[in-house]
Order: structure tokens, then sequence, then C-alpha cells
């Protein structure tokens, strides 16, 4: 791994400790590695509460069938079985259906017709895990088989099988139309365009595939009525909303818990089934209640990703310009609408598909369509969508420079919103904070040699060998709100932080985002001790217990930096006045006499008269007068709703040489710079990165869930559904540029879905300039050996 540092860095300077400098140099290490590294961890899996049972869930073995009849007799009969339930138990509480987080409603167990393979149809609750599967068997489900629809487009033709027969009135499978940007203006730009290039590609259906699959442990207290949920969740505030809302049970008798989580990338957002009956069944039987999917059920029924048809056109002068783009998407949002993004954009965040780029029109239009398929359809690592958007506007933009015969670096370079212009409102409505692309663009040139590389490909082309140099260069949107624009089922995309320091000064801040492996135990206490200069290891980060938490969205859409960070940034600042204030009594002085340095206040022109902020808290906490109107303690809380998004970029370089007689795709480099604004902690920032680049080199190369006709899911296991491991992938070589945020109390932007959603389009446009001497301009993903092998032979590439 190599790391350019566009600064110098902290390690050069020995003498730097954390204390002083806490932001944005240097390796801290992360305070909660300990625990994982030595098999520490407290995993969901990890729990075990006295009297524990344990659930399995009945999954639809078809696509499409029509429930004759339930018979749970003989399930019952199993000495170990506790309970049996069913769709129709269900219905006699009113939990059959459950609202998604799109304003559908989903089967929590089904009761009229199975609609995708491996749906939910029915809960066996058991004193162990090994009999609550036995007793599955025993279940007899008589199903009438009815003709599934898998392929999207057959599912808009008039006479396809209607999906959602449930929904009132409903005779098709179009679930919604939604547009952005100006059409007219748009056609008015094509219209009078030099050049128009239009391209088709699926971005298909993936999975997050977390290392720790979902599940929950439901404690029910029939005494005092409180219902404890341990669940893996990304989201824990909004699920105790969600539950409370959805099953009635009073809010405040709710805790929701979620502990250690092995990696979410998104798979942890929304409620499962599995959520609910976990719930259901610890109410029926009095007991606490675990539920954990295997590996298979996580792959088949819980939240996908992407799964969208996208034409993309883009107009252009001949001599590079771009003028406009556009495009119409087919979304395969599955049986139901469960997808997970602000309410008011169905799309997610695809608004951003003008890329990094001065375009004069824009218009996209996504159609969501139902399909005989899993449910869920924004998760991994995606920005809500930004990954589908960016990926066609990066492939767009190399099919352009390859009908123009121009160097795809170049074109970017000629059309990049320029510095000057942010902030920069786009053609759909968004306003990107802040951008400096050119040098983000050319630190990642200098670090691939760009020109170097092309001389070598052209010398190897020459000899008939296949090296390809894919360049992306993205625009990210994320930290979800602002409220009054975002919400998720009408909650204010909104977070709170609570920071209290102790007598003896040392702090404990409290958040409403929950880490799944980001590292904000780390992160957030550098937060805290960059604003009040108390060493990050004095300072404790509680997340995921409402109970001991302040209210918040949670974290996805890496939004914990942008909103939290801020919350925490704020609250800091916050406690850092009330310090002020107490430390002006101490010392017999006005407020306004006192300057800050990091950690203290002091009497201006007198650097000794001065009290720290330990000295502070315990005079908080002590004997001393403290000014009228100030509360005896060092505390302070904030609920931030920031201003906008953050748009962090990045620049993606791709080297890759593909073996002729096999069709093989090996990934000889990877150069990634990227800007997320102030960094708090590049080595987790790299991290992030790191992973992020696994996940799109696996979603170029390798992943994905295909169907058969059946509606048969052919990603189920980790035998089909391919992760890249340490051999698929090179040593990254990572590079940065900083361009703060300018409405963040500390200039930070996100970071966490940046690589995964910037590096799908620089694989498979190194894989597309490889195989140009082909004359191909597009292949779609996965590009696997045998589909580079066919577009060799120029034969179609054969369908996922
Ligand atoms: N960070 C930083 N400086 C910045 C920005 C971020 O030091 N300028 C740090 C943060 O403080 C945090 C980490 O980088 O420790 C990621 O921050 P952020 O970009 O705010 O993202 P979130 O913390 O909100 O994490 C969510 C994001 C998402 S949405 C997915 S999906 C994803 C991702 O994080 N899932 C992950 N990265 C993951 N990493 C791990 N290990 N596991 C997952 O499930
Ligand atoms: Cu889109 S996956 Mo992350 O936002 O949890």
């Amino acid at each position: 791994m190599t790391t350019v540092e566009e600064r110098p860095a902290r390690e050069a300077n020995p003498s730097a400790t954390a204390a002083d400098r806490p932001i944005g140099f240097g390796r801290i290490q992360r305070k909660e590695d300990p625990r994982f590294v030595r098999g520490k961890g407290n995993y969901l899996d990890d729990i075990v509460l006295p009297g524990m049972l344990h659930g399995a869930i009945l999954r639809s073995p078809m696509a499409h069938g029509r429930i004759v009849s339930i018979d749970t007799t003989e399930a019952l009969a199993h000495p170990k079985v506790h309970a049996v339930i069913t769709g129709t138990d269900l219905e006699g509480l009113n939990l059959a259906w459950a609202p998604t987080l799109s304003a559908d409603v989903q089967a929590v167990l089904a009761t009229d017709k199975v609609r995708f393979q491996g749906q939910e149809v029915a809960f066996v609750v058991a004193e162990d895990r090994y009999s609550a599967r036995d007793a599955l068997e025993l279940i007899d489900v008589e199903y009438e088989q009815l003709d599934p629809v898998i392929d999207v487009r057959r599912a808009l033709d008039p006479g396809a099988p209607v999906v959602r027969t449930d929904l009132e009135g409903r005779t098709d499978n179009h679930i919604f139309d939604w547009e952005a940007g100006d059409a007219a203006e748009t056609d008015a730009v094509f219209a009078a365009a030099d050049v128009v290039v239009k391209q088709e590609m699926v971005y298909p259906r993936v999975h997050p595939a977390p290392m720790e699959t979902c599940g929950a442990i439901a404690d029910y207290e029939p005494i005092d009525g409180k219902l404890t949920l341990y669940e893996t969740t990304q989201a824990p505030h909004a699920h105790r909303t969600l539950f409370a809302m959805v099953a009635g049970i009073p809010e405040h008798k709710i805790r929701v818990i979620s502990p250690d989580i092995g990696g979410g990338f998104g798979n942890k957002v929304g409620i499962y089934p599995g959520y609910i009956l976990a719930v259901v069944g610890s109410i029926v039987t009095g007991k606490p209640v675990k539920w954990v999917e295997d590996r298979s059920e996580n792959l088949m029924s819980t939240s996908f990703a992407r799964d969208y048809i996208m034409t993309g056109e883009v107009a252009a002068t001949r001599d590079g310009k771009i003028l406009a783009v556009r495009t119409n998407v087919l979304a395969d949002h599955g049986a139901f609408n469960a997808t997970a993004q602000p309410t008011k954009y169905p799309a997610g965040f695809f608004h951003i598909f003008t890329g990094s780029y001065d375009l004069q029109a824009a218009h996209c239009k996504v159609t969501g369509v139902y399909t005989n398929k899993a449910p869920g359809g924004v998760a991994y690592a995606c920005s809500f969508r930004v990954t589908e958007a960016v990926y066609l506007v990066e492939r767009m933009v190399d099919v352009l420079a390859s009908e123009l015969g121009m160097d795809p670096v170049e074109l970017r370079l000629k059309n990049f919103i320029k510095p000057e212009q942010f902030p920069y409102a786009n053609k759909t409505g968004w306003e990107y904070d802040s951008g400096d692309y050119e040098p983000t663009m050319r630190l990642a040139m200098q670090i691939a040699g760009y020109e170097d590389l092309r001389r070598e490909q052209a010398e190897k082309r020459a000899r008939g060998e296949l090296m390809g140099i894919g360049i992306s260069f993205f625009t990210e949107t994320v930290g979800a709100g602002p409220r009054k624009h975002m919400d998720i089922v009408g909650l204010g995309m909104a977070d709170g932080a609570e920071v209290r320091v102790h007598p003896t000064g040392k702090a404990v801040v409290r958040l409403s985002v929950q880490s799944q492996g980001q590292g904000h135990e780390t992160t957030f206490a550098q937060i805290v001790a960059e604003e009040l200069g108390i060493p990050p290891e004095d300072i404790d980060v509680v997340h995921g217990d409402t109970d001991n938490t302040p209210f918040g969205l949670g974290t996805y859409g890496s939004r914990s930096t942008p909103v939290s960070g801020a919350a925490v940034a704020l609250t800091s600042r916050k406690v850092r006045d009330k310090a002020r204030l107490i430390a002006a009594a101490m010392l017999e002085t006005r407020p306004e006499d006192l300057e800050w340095e990091k950690g203290r206040w002091f009497v201006k022109g007198d650097p000794g008269a001065g009290k720290t902020i330990a000295e502070i808290a315990l005079g908080a906490h002590g004997t001393v007068a403290l000014p009228e109107g100030v509360d005896g303690n060092l505390d302070a809380e904030v609920t931030y709703d920031p201003p906008n998004l953050t748009f962090p970029f990045g620049a993606y370089i791709c080297v890759v040489d593909i073996d002729k007689g096999t069709g093989k795709v090996h990934v000889r480099r990877f150069v990634a710079v990227d800007d997320c604004g102030t960094r708090i902690n590049p080595m987790i920032i790299e991290g992030q990165i790191h992973g992020g680049l696994a996940d799109g080199v696996g979603m170029a190369l390798m992943e994905f869930i295909g169907f058969d006709e059946d509606g048969n899911c052919l990603g189920g296991s980790f035998m089909d559904y391919l992760i890249p491991t340490a051999m698929e992938v090179p040593d990254w070589e990572t590079g940065h540029t900083v361009t703060p945020s300018p409405h963040h109390p500390i200039g930070a932007k996100g970071i966490g879905e940046s690589a995964t959603v910037g590096s799908p389009p620089a694989v498979v446009n190194a894989v597309v300039d490889a195989l140009a001497p082909f004359g191909l301009t597009h292949m779609d993903m996965p590009c696997t050996p045998a589909r580079v092998w066919e577009a060799m032979q120029g034969r179609p590439t054969p369908p996922i």
C-alpha cells in the first residue's frame, strides 16, 4: 500500500501528541480494536439471556404461489417447540403486514400468496436453534404455483402476472415514475448537439453481504410491559419509533440495543420480518427469543442493492464539451417496495447522475417496478443510489471519449465544474457545497504515472496484449438531512449528541448514530478532543442503546460524520462556552477577558492565569460559586439539522491486464485519491477506502444475484455469490486532497461509501479500454472471465 500525502504528515513531527492536534494527522489507533482483535466483541449472537428460546423461519420455496393451506400440527407436537406462528395468527394481532420505509407494506408472514423465493411463511420458536430448524420440516404448506414475473421489462407488459394483488385495485406492477431535471430543456440541447452517444447498461442486483448476518433478540417483560430488543441495526432510534408505531407498544417501554455489529453496509437499515417475529415470539411465549438468519437467508431475503437498467445519453460538442445528460431507468424493487431512502426521493439521490461536470441541462426518469424477487433495493454502501448515478455518468463519459477519440482524462478535465463555481447548483436541483476537482485528478495521474501507463499500453497493444486503464471521477452526496427536505417515515433526518465532562475532566459522548465497524468510538472522541482539549483516550463514546443516547436517525448514507460529527463538534463548543463562564467565576474575572487555547481558558495577556478543562469540570461540580443561570455540571447537548448535504469527491484510476486465453481480468493497480474535506482520522479513512475499493472490484468483476426464469435465486450462498478475497484485489495506492465543507463545523464530509460508489466504473472502464481493440465500447458488470471471453469473440456477453 502506498499513500501520498498532499501536506506534511503528522508522523513527521514526533513531538506532537494526540492531545494537541487530535484531528487530521497521525494514525491514532482505534479504541475499539483491542476488544475486536481479542475476540471480545459483543455481537448479537454472543448475547445469551436466561431462559432464551430460538426462532427459525420457514420460507417460500417458490417465487410466486397461492397459499392453499398451512398445517402446523406436527411441528407443534415437537417436544421442544414452544410456538408456531403463521400469517393467520399475525392477522389477529394486526401484524401480518408491516409498513416499509417506502410507504408500502410488506408481509411479515405470507397469508394470501408468496411473492418471492425465500419469503417468510411461518415462524417456529423452540428450545434451541436445531430443534426450531427441525420443526420447520414438520410444517405442511400447500401451494398453488403461479407464473412468476422476474424480468423487469416483462413486469410492465400489460398481460404480466400481477405481483401485488393484495393492493386494492392493482392491475399492474408499476410502482412509481419519478423525474428530475428539465425534460424540454434537455431535449432542446440534445437536438442541437453535434454529438450524441447512447448506451444501455445494467447495474446488477448485488448484496452487501456483511460478515455478521441480521438477527434480533426480543425480551418482552409482561409485568411492566417493557420490550428490550437487541438488534443488528444501523438506526436504533428510528427502529424504536417504528416498533412503537407498528406493534403499538408505547415508545418509552421499548429499549433498542444495537451491540457490536459485524458490518452493515446498508443491510441493517431496514426492519425485517425476523425482527418483528422475534418480538411476537417473545410476547407469545413469555421468554426472550433469539432469531439469527443464516447466510443463505441473508443473501436471499434481506435488502439487496441496485438492480437498475439504465439508458444513458450524452450530448456534446465535437471538441468535447459535454452539454447535457439524460437517462431513463427501470428500477426493479422486488415484491415489496422496501427501499430505504428519504421519503421524498423514491430513487434516492440518483439526481447526482450529472456527475462532476458543468452541464447545460439534465433530465432523468426512473420507473419503479414490482417483480417476484426479494425486496429491498438501496443499500450497499450506496449513498442512496449515488452508486448507480456515478456508474452511469462515468461509463457514459468513457463512451463519449471513445466516440470522440479523446483521452478520457482530458475529456473529464475539460468538463469539470470549476472551483470558482462552488457552491454549484446542478441541473437537478442540488447544491454541491465545495469542490476543486482538477488537483485531485492530477494527483491521481501523478501517483499512477498516467502518461507512462498509456505508453506501456500502446506498446502492449502493438504486441497484442490486453491492458486497460480506467478512470472514474465521482462526486458523492452524503449526510442526509436537512430535515425540512428529508425524512424517513416522517422522522426528520437530524441527529443528537450529548457531551458530559466528569468532575475529574474525563468525558463521555453519547451518539444517536451506530457504528458497524467504522471506528466511531475513536473518531467521535477525536472530535471532542479537538474541540475541548481532552485527550481522546479520556473520552468514552456511547452508542447503540436508545435508553442511553439522544434521538437521531442513525448511520447510513455516510451521514455520521456530516450530521452527528457536526452535532458533537457543536455540543463540545457549547461545553467550551459554559466552561468559560465557570472559569471566569473561578478566576474572578469577566468571561470576555478570557482566551481559549486547546484545553484551557486563560486571562488575556496573562497566560499563567488560567484553568484547564479538568479544573473547570471539578469547579463546576465542586464548591465554586457558579454564575447566575449556570448549572453545576459541564454538560451539553445538541440536535443538529444539517443545512445541506456534503459532497465529497475523488479520482480513481484502475489498471487491468486481461488474459487472452481465459478472459480473466487481473486488477494490477488501483489508485484512489479521495477528498472528504477535513480528515478526522487518516488511518480510519484509509480503511474505509480500502474496504470500499474491495466492494467495487467485487461488483465489477464477480458479485451478482441472478435468478432463473422460475425465480429461483442463483446467488444464495458464497459458492455462487462471489465476494473478493485478498487474491482478487491489488495493493491499493491512495492519496488525498482536502477541500473542507463550508457548512460543516469542522469542514468534514463523509467518506464511508465513496470508494464503493466510485470504483466500479473505474474497473469497468479499464476492462472496456483493454477490450477496445475488439471494437467494444461497453460491457455490463460483472466482467466475469466467461463474459469477457465472449466479448473477445465478438459475441454479445451472455446474460447474468
Ligand atoms: N471519517 C473521518 N474523516 C472524515 C470522514 C469520516 O475520519 N472526513 C471517519 C468517521 O469518523 C468514521 C468513518 O470515517 O469513523 C466513516 O465515517 P462516515 O463517512 O461519516 O460514515 P458513517 O460513519 O456514517 O458510516 C456509514 C458508512 C456507510 S453508509 C456504509 S454502507 C458503510 C461504511 O460506512 N458500512 C460499513 N463503511 C463501513 N465500514 C465498515 N467497517 N463496516 C460497515 O458496515
Ligand atoms: Cu447505502 S448503504 Mo450505507 O447508506 O448504510
